[in-house]
């Protein structure tokens, strides 16, 4: 196993100063260790990976330096672009350091969404003629190396980096002035929704927890779609399905998730079907993969959905203020809710039982 904040010690020492990314639960030790060590300027969260890898372009273009950029492989997809048609030699030629965690290894159990992305995550940086590397105990040696490739060739490398390969790093939790945790609001929202509701909810723990709640009440999980991957397309999935059904369709998105592909807030705001409600959980953190925070502290998220076309913005925070939000998003054409929550979930919250193939026939099967 790899001493955290010696491998963070190693690469300030060699130079590299800037980190970018989105976290992941992999990576969540060395986020951590990230967070706690660097000056907040020079670790930026970003709203997705794409992001990340521009930011870092940038960061090279001012100061001749390489940034890194920390991605679970899932972000694999949202950087490809800039990866290709910015940093690549064939455009700008510009070098960073892409740290990327290994969900889906081959030959590990791991999750239905990682699998497909786990067994080509190598292949896709081969795709791109992206030179990489699997984090390995010489890492020391690996970075090194690295740092000289990126510096001769001014080009992107990647280090691959496998489960447990990080020693524990812990995070400084937040402190928060409200009173539910997520799981709490979802049991509440779920409280006021018929059989005929139908649920599209974002990736993470919100899937995770509302799946067992529909267990612990004997409810089946038909009516619900458990976005297990795709994160940030929640809300732009829950549109399309609003537009098929005359059911009230109720998305549960997460800050993380809304930041990443916030545009589709200004493209729902603006057509809204009227049986589409959108929740937002907003705990300011990506707290299923470590409690990283994001940006929602320091942006006016109802500002933002008001100026998306949301003529109606519920903020609420406890129980009573969900139960009336939900009323309220029932009865009204372009409403949306905030609901203010604290970090914090169960250590032992489990993980859908059923296929992600059994939850879309089931569903698809409700809305006929
Ligand atoms: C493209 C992509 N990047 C990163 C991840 C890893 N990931 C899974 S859940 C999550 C955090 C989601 O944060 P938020 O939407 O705020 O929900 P919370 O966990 O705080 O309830 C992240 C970063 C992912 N699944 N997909």
């Amino acid at each position: 196993m790899i001493d955290t904040k010696k491998f963070y010690d190693f690469l300030i020492g060699s130079g590299v100063d800037f980190f970018a990314g989105v976290p992941d639960s992999l990576l969540a030790n060395l986020c951590a260790c990230i967070k706690e060590n660097t000056p907040a300027s020079n670790n930026i969260i970003t709203a997705n990976e794409g992001n990340a890898v521009a930011m870092c372009a940038g960061y090279h273009l001012s100061t001749g330096k390489c940034g890194v950029v920390y991605m679970q492989n899932s972000g694999e997809g949202n950087a490809v672009n800039p990866l290709l048609s910015l940093a690549d030699e064939d455009v700008y030629s510009i070098p960073m350091l892409l740290l990327i965690g290994w969900r889906g290894e081959p030959g590990k159990h791991d999750e239905p969404q990682h699998v497909k992305q786990g067994k080509v995550t190598l292949s896709l940086l081969e795709a791109m003629g992206i030179e990489y590397a699997v984090l390995g105990d010489d890492y020391e040696d690996q970075l090194s190396y690295a740092v000289k490739y990126m510096t001769e060739k001014s080009k992107p490398y990647a280090l691959v980096i496998r489960k447990g390969a990080f020693s524990s790093y812990a995070i400084t939790p937040e402190t928060s002035e409200y009173p539910l945790l997520r799981e709490e609001a979802l049991e509440a929202i779920i409280n006021k929704l018929t059989s005929d509701d139908i649920i599209v909810s974002t990736t993470g723990k919100t899937s995770r927890e509302i799946f067992e709640i529909r267990e612990r009440r004997n409810e089946g999980h038909a009516n619900d779609f458990l976005t297990v991957g795709s994160m940030g397309h929640t809300s732009s999935i829950a549109y399309g399905v609003a537009i098929g059904t005359d059911k009230d369709v109720f998305c549960i998105d997460g800050d993380g998730s809304f930041l990443m592909h916030m545009g589709s807030m200004a493209v729902i705001g603006s057509n809204m079907p009227k049986n589409l409600k959108y929740i937002l959980n907003d705990n300011q953190a990506h707290e299923s993969v470590g409690g990283q925070p994001t940006c929602t502290k320091s942006i006016d998220i109802p500002a933002i959905m008001r100026a998306c076309g949301f003529d109606k913005v519920i903020v609420a925070s406890d129980e009573g203020d969900i139960e009336s939000g939900i009323d309220l998003l029932r009865s009204s054409h372009r409403a949306c809710m905030i609901i203010r929550t604290r970090q914090g979930s169960r250590e032992d919250l489990g993980r859908p039982t059923t296929t992600p193939v059994e939850n879309k026939l089931a569903l698809m099967e409700k809305l006929k």
